[in-house]
């Protein structure tokens, strides 16, 4: 055979381009794309049905452990199904660096659980202390590991930095070549008004939304950016929530500046509406930037489609809701001491941050996206997963559907509709934010380099068989 496996007859939907066409596989990789290829060891039809690329979340809160010793309840082996099955090949997530301690004594068996992954994976390395000792050894250590990326947080309790400390996380980074990420909110400003909403017996997770108002994020992102300038550092802002903190990026990237922007799935489906519903219902939306009022998600698409917001990711950060409604304040993502409500319910500000998205974003966009009318597909395959690969050093390994990529591909059906369900779903998160939510548009085959891992949502791959990235 001259292929180990050929996708014959799909429309092949690269990051630029769609065309009808076979693709090649042979040692895992893309060998060749064409017409009337010869025949593979392994052939699979895509007819009438798409072949895009495997999608590339880059950010993603995969069983990170805390210096208390709690972990992640979404594990690399839960959390990396969750991916396969909803046609999401490779996941960057984050190493934690706990405070006051050196990033090897942080965690030390994070890269060992990391090794159960399905998908393929790497991970931002979070700092939280840049002590010289994390600057000038231990840093400069993850490049040997392919780590090219540093993830730095201006809010939360046990993982903000000062401006002093982020500008020489900045500068080592640039010294380096590497990547900064940011998680833009100001938290004196949160500090305050979360105070004020306590004091006043405003308790519900609604408030949330209250103690984080846009101007909190606009105001950390314009600096974030004002210092990345400073240094002259790239930096990418995360999970950018509202119009006015994209418009920041915007002017930034007029100027010339190295600035991106990501946002995530549910700021462009979900509003402060969600978090009024009853009976604690709210609390599984909350996160940080928060959601906004209706109209934002206009102003974000209307970034995506200037380019100013590149990459769409889940921010998947799962919290139960069975277990978040009894066990107050035991995440990093909040900000404050755990306070309940008569119903033994957290407050707001106790109530874990994040939402799982891991396994829906790519059915979600696509609906959003391509059965809406509002993006082409190729558009849909660079927010996806291509400039991710660009921005973080994946390109021409992940990302596109070329040859010489790894054979990451999805078989999705434009035309299949269904109703988002979390009985069908592989997370370990007892529930979805997108829970009835009917999407067209679904994928129906996943091969990651080459093996056909997911096939109608059943997993066929074992845990442990994805790869550490290294990224250049
Ligand atoms: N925001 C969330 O909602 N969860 C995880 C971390 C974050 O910044
Ligand atoms: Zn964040
Ligand atoms: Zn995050």
């Amino acid at each position: 055979f001259d292929f180990d496996l050929v996708v014959r007859d799909g429309t092949v939907v690269t990051s630029f381009d769609c065309f009808s066409a076979d693709i090649g596989v042979k040692d895992g990789v893309i060998t060749a794309i064409g017409r009337n290829l010869r025949r593979g060891r392994e052939e699979l039809s895509a007819e009438h049905q798409l072949v895009i690329p495997g999608g590339l979340d880059p950010h993603c809160h995969i069983e990170e452990v805390a210096e208390s010793g709690s972990v992640q309840e979404e594990t690399f082996e839960t959390g990396s199904k969750a991916a396969l099955a909803g046609g999401t090949t490779s996941l960057i997530c984050f190493k934690p660096q706990w405070r006051g301690h050196s990033i090897k004594s942080s965690a030390p068996d994070y890269l060992e659980r990391a090794s159960r992954a399905l998908a393929d994976y790497s991970f931002h390395q979070i700092i939280t202390d840049p002590s010289p000792e994390v600057l000038d050894q231990e840093i400069p250590t993850l490049l040997a590991l392919g780590v090219r990326s540093l993830k730095v947080f201006l809010t939360y309790d046990p993982l903000r930095l000062s401006d002093g400390q982020f500008i020489s996380v900045l500068s080592k980074a640039k010294q380096l070549g590497m990547m900064v990420t940011v998680h833009c909110e100001n938290y004196d400003a949160i500090e305050w008004l979360q105070n004020a909403l306590l004091a006043a017996g405003k308790t519900a997770p609604v408030y949330h939304a209250w103690a984080r108002p846009v101007v909190v994020e606009r105001e950390a992102a314009h600096r974030a950016i004002s210092l990345a300038e400073l240094v002259g550092q790239p930096i990418q802002v995360f999970h950018v929530s509202a119009g006015a903190v994209a418009d920041e990026i915007e002017r930034a990237r007029k100027r010339g500046s190295k600035v991106w922007g990501e946002t995530c799935m549910h700021y462009l489906t979900h509003t402060i509406a969600d978090l009024e519903k009853p009976h604690f219902e709210g609390a599984k939306v909350v996160c940080s930037p928060a959601l906004r009022d209706e109209g934002e998600a206009d102003r974000l698409w209307a970034a995506i489609s200037r380019g100013t917001l590149n990459v769409i990711s889940s921010d998947h950060c799962g919290f139960s809701f069975a277990k978040a409604k009894r066990d107050p304040g035991s995440s990093a993502y909040g900000q404050g001491t755990a306070l309940l409500n008569d119903d033994g319910t957290p407050a707001f500000n106790s109530i874990p941050n994040g939402v799982p998205g891991i396994e829906t974003r790519m059915t979600v966009l696509f609906n959003e996206a391509v059965t809406k009318g509002r993006l082409d597909l190729p558009a849909f395959v660079r927010l996806t997963s291509t400039n991710a690969a660009h921005l973080f050093g994946l390109k021409g390994r992940k990302g596109d559907i070329i040859p010489g990529a790894d054979a990451d591909l999805v078989i999705w059906d434009p035309t299949r509709e269904k109703t988002i369900n979390v009985s069908d779903m592989h997370q370990a998160i007892d529930y979805t934010p997108w829970e009835g939510y009917s999407a067209k548009g679904w994928p129906t085959t996943t091969i990651r380099r080459g093996e056909v891992v997911v096939r109608d949502n059943q997993i066929l791959a074992k845990a442990g068989t994805g790869k550490l990235l290294p990224r250049a």
